[in-house]
């Protein structure tokens, strides 16, 4: 079967990818995974200074959860440029860089200084981070915004652009069309939704910023739901995330309408998911007889028309 996926001339060995804040940058592990099984890897959000992130604690497990307030921790781009690049060389699949900003002009600088590498083959531009003060969700739940961060970056770059979008809202199909209207190639369906955990003993919350982002199986089928009513919403590919721990979740969130799928929460217990995801997806096709991924993409029988989403689409 074709396992080749294609988005604004860039082929990508197949259509699981890795969720972004999931796997570093690419290099930590890449002797663990055979990279030639993943679409490509989504690399942590960037932005242009380094930041340390929130104080600890910043991780929390939930029942089939985890939450996060990492706070957008990241080695800034100038040290992406001069360390990472160098060493994803050689990696045998695509790496989509993320980009998080607290201001336009921080955006369109971060995507200036990576558009010329070669070794980068798009952008994920995280208008959804839910742990920052500045940007992130004050971004991502303002249409208007969403529209214009997506024009400015289409502006800069003829790479794969993808708008990653935040669940936190009333109407996730909105955000996603602000996106398509101003020149995106795709959208990524969901980041993480907001929650809180309190430690009885302390009566103090669990996480040093009192709520994070919720992730893992617990989301997915909160995922599907608005991975669906954007698919129906927008002609534009939608990269499905949400609680994929195996093959037969990718499956569903094929199903609903994505066009390919990321791999997250499910990393951090074994790095080897999202190949071994990619393995049983393609026999799951042959098993079926199906040629392409694509003949799976949307084929729920499900009738909009019948869903309480439908007056939203
Ligand atoms: O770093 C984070 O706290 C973070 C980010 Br940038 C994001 O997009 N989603 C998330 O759950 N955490």
């Amino acid at each position: 079967m074709n396992e080749i996926y294609s988005l604004r001339g860039v082929s990508f060995n197949n259509r699981i990818f890795v969720a972004s804040g999931t796997f570093g940058y690419g290099d930590e592990v890449a002797e663990l995974v055979e990279l030639k099984r993943l679409g490509g890897i989504m690399t942590k959000s960037l932005s242009m200074k380094p930041r340390d992130g929130n104080p600890p604690p910043r991780i929390t497990e939930t029942a089939s959860g985890m939450l996060n307030s990492i706070g957008l921790a990241n080695i800034g781009v100038h040290k992406f440029i001069e360390e990472k690049i160098p060493a994803l060389a050689r990696h045998p699949c695509a790496i989509i860089a993320n980009i998080a900003a607290s201001s336009v002009e921080e955006y369109c600088g971060v995507l200036e200084l990576l558009d010329p590498y070669q070794r980068v083959d798009g952008f994920e531009i995280n208008v959804s981070c839910p742990n920052v003060k500045e940007g992130g969700l004050s971004f991502g739940t303002d249409p208007r915004k969403v529209a214009l961060i997506t024009k400015e970056l289409r502006k800069r770059t003829q790479k794969p652009l993808i708008v990653k979008l935040t669940p936190n809202v009333t109407h996730i199909s909105e955000f996603a069309r602000a996106a398509e209207t101003e020149g995106a190639d795709a959208v990524s369906v969901i980041n993480t939704l907001i929650g809180m955990a309190v430690n009885i003993r302390t009566r103090k919350p669990k996480l040093s910023t009192v709520t994070g982002g919720l992730s893992g199986p617990a989301i997915k089928p909160i995922a599907l739901a608005k991975v669906f009513e954007v698919y129906k919403s927008v002609k534009i590919p939608v990269f499905g995330i949400g609680g994929i721990a195996t093959w037969e979740d990718a499956v569903e969130f094929f199903l609903v309408g994505a066009s390919a799928v990321q791999v997250g929460t499910q990393n951090f217990i074994n790095p080897r998911s999202a190949s071994e995801i990619a393995t049983g997806v393609a026999e799951y096709c042959t098993r079926n007889s199906i040629n392409d991924v694509s003949q799976l993409v949307g084929s729920c029988t499900a009738d909009a028309s019948a869903s309480v989403i439908q007056s939203w689409l």
